[in-house]
């Protein structure tokens, strides 16, 4: 039986087991909504049928709404039609999840009366993720089922849950190995009607409630969308069923026209949008099992924990058998921390140490498919190290660089096979950061990029692939809106005020405030590096200079931009001085600034600079540069990134 070009089902006994087949992800599309429709109608009007079962074809029960017609006009049945129908049908609905019921699919689910969850089910309303709340019952339905506490949680903050604490929660009955044969029984042994919307919400103590709104508000500063499925879960214990629905309603067609909406979708896009390379489109990836990482410091021990956790072997080299075992105790002691933190189960752990091997021997890496130099970043280090590598590795095996400074195309060509070296630029923490810059170097080779981009794929981050330049995407347009950030304290502005226009904005810390944290030492050699070439008729800043030169490095010197007495973040007026002294050497008379004005500028900044790094091939799409000022550099995600945020119609 075919109800719509996307929904058919079959009979099974009396119980008619209805299939959403709408690839990729089942997304809530026009005609799933009319197919689940003409179903249910289907199944009223036929005597023998005694109840319905719900399921996905494919790996996901149901994606969600379908985020592509977003920006269109609403088509009939709208979601919560259909949602208020299965609820209030009068034959049980059962739904079988095996894979992700999110959003709209997730409020599907809440409004069957019977829920089985299959070992890979995700449940989740991770509405507030695309800047708006659920829009067909979510934030009422889902506390009536598991309490205003928890769902502030899951609604607030987007999070998903699997199978078992789905369970543990209430919001589905029961784990089951094939969701769909329970469903069936679940039908076949008189499943009630148990309506979730007819539930009371449970009693939970207001402190409780507060504090769990507290949270999410504190996550997700700047934002509108948390702080109003914090509201609306709230409604659901004071208002009926009816009012408050119809206030969720308002509230999600309101958020969905909101530019923080826009902005979030265009993340999401641009998200799943990285990575894909045209050229690629008929390059298979090589084979990467095993990875060798050369230095274990902070990168390469982080490097190698993303790769441990991932499931990849490990080879770590060292230059002693000392400094071997200092970097196992390193990467065993940062596993240690993601099993204390929950990320990390304990036998995870135990098989990653199994796939761990530190030595110092450089022949050791022979085994190794893939070999990522985190190492010192000096040229000579690092070419040596991959001339030593051309006579250990295997023909195939690919090179990459962790540099962030040197130019990977000379270290390529220092090479014996350039077209197997490839950059790839973590950030620091490693095993925390998702964002990789795959530098695509003059010789790499297209299966060598492909691999690449598969291999950081799979250790679940966000590759953005980039030409060569110096400092790649992020580096570059830091270094744009930090040159321009430093012209303003020379005009006028002082650092707090700068770093406060940020922080308005959305960022979580000022870029003065970032410099001290990351220290202001690497900065400085470059700027030494680049004095003999600087056009002397090109504007620049000495204040950073005279910091250095004082000894101010930042936090771990206690002193830079800023001071910390106590550890706190404060203004010294020593460095309000050497700005004053800057501004005098050169006739400077200060003026005012707004933090309109501060922001206006530094977005313009790095605006110039990503137009820049497009026009010149290194950067494929502006939405790649969004997705490295958000994911490397702090750019709240609400507002889209820097390209988008001045997409001229905004
Ligand atoms: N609508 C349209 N397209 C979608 C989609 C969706 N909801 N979800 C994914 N896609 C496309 C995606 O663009 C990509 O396309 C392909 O599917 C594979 O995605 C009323 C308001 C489901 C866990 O937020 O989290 O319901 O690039 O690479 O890793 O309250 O996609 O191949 O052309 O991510 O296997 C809420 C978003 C919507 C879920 C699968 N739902 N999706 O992950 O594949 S709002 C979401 C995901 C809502 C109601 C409301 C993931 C996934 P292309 P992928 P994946």
């Amino acid at each position: 039986m075919r109800f719509s070009q996307s929904v058919s089902a079959r009979l099974e006994g009396g119980v008619l087991v209805v299939a959403i087949d709408n690839p990729p992800v089942n997304a809530l599309s026009a005609h799933v909504r009319s197919g689940l429709l003409a179903a249910l109608d289907h199944a009223a009007g036929t005597t023998d049928i005694t109840g319905m079962v719900i399921s996905g074809t494919g790996r996901t029960f149901i994606g969600g709404a379908d985020i592509k017609e977003f920006g269109q006009p609403m088509v009939e049945p709208t979601l919560p039609q259909v949602v208020e129908r299965i609820e209030a049908f009068e034959k049980p609905v059962v739904c079988a999840v095996d894979g992700a019921a999110l959003g709209g699919g997730c409020e599907v689910a809440l409004a069957c009366h019977g829920r089985i969850a299959g070992e890979n089910a995700t449940f989740g309303l991770p509405e507030v993720k695309l800047g708006i709340v659920p829009g067909a019952g979510g934030t009422q339905r889902l506390p009536r089922l598991i309490g205003p506490i928890a769902a502030i949680d899951l609604i607030g903050t987007g999070r998903m849950v699997k199978a078992g604490e789905a369970v543990a929660l209430g919001l589905a009955d029961t784990v089951a190995a094939d969701p769909l044969a329970a469903a069936v029984a679940a039908v076949n042994a008189g499943q009630p009607l148990r309506r979730t919307g007819s539930i009371d919400v449970p009693v939970a103590d207001p402190a409780a409630i507060d504090a769990a709104g507290a949270k999410v508000f504190a996550k997700s500063r700047g934002q509108l969308a948390p702080s109003e499925a914090v509201r609306l879960v709230k409604a659901a214990g004071q208002l009926d069923l009816e009012q408050g629905l119809a206030e969720e309603r308002a509230t999600f067609l309101r958020l969905r026209d909101s530019e923080e909406s826009a902005a979030l979708r265009h993340i999401f896009f641009a998200e799943r949008a990285a990575g894909k390379v045209e050229k690629l489109a008929e390059v298979s990836p090589r084979r990467i099992e095993t990875v060798g990482i050369v230095g274990t410091g902070l990168m390469g021990s982080g490097i190698a924990v993303s790769a441990l956790t991932s499931g990849y072997r490990v080879i770590a080299l060292e230059q002693t058998q000392e400094a071997a075992a200092a970097g196992h105790a390193r990467i065993a002691g940062l596993l240690d921390k993601a099993v204390q933190s929950g990320r990390l189960t304990a036998e995870a752990r135990e098989a990653c140490l199994a796939r761990l091997g530190t030595t110092a021997e450089a022949t050791d890496l022979a085994a190794a498919d893939l070999v990522v130099e985190a190492v010192f970043d000096d040229f000579s280090v690092k070419t040596e190290l991959f001339r030593r590598l051309d006579d250990i590795v295997a023909p195939g095996t690919i090179l990459a660089t962790n540099t962030s400074y040197l130019d990977p195309d000379a270290i390529a060509a220092a090479t014996a096979d350039p077209s197997r070296v490839v950059g790839l630029h973590f950030f620091s923490p490693a095993n925390v950061m998702r964002l990789t810059e795959v530098v695509d170097c003059a010789k790499t080779a297209p299966d060598v990029l492909a691999s690449a981009l598969a291999f950081v794929k799979r250790l679940g981050k966000l590759p953005i692939v980039c030409g060569v330049t110096e400092g790649f995407i992020g580096n570059r347009i830091f270094y744009a809106y930090r040159r321009e950030a430093e012209f303003m304290l020379e005009d006028g502005a002082l650092p707090h005020e700068i770093d406060a226009a940020l922080e308005a904005y959305g960022f979580p810390m000022g870029i003065f405030a970032v410099n001290d944290m990351a220290g202001l030492e690497i900065a400085w050699a470059r700027r030494k590096r680049l004095a003999e070439t600087r056009d002397p008729a090109e504007r620049y800043v000495e204040i950073a200079d005279r910091l250095c030169e004082a000894g101010r490095l930042g936090r771990k010197t206690g002193l830079g931009w800023y001071a910390y007495p106590s550890g706190e973040r404060t203004i010294d007026p020593a460095v309000t001085a050497v700005i004053e002294a800057a501004r005098a050497a050169k006739n400077i008379t200060p003026r005012a600034f707004t933090a309109q004005e501060i922001l206006d500028r530094l977005l313009k900044a790095m605006v110039d600079e990503g137009t820049a790094l497009l026009a010149d091939g290194i950067a494929a799409r502006p939405g790649d540069i969004d997705l490295v000022m958000i994911n490397g550099y702090g750019f709240p995600a609400h507002k889209g990134g820097p390209m988008f945020a001045a997409e001229p119609d905004r």
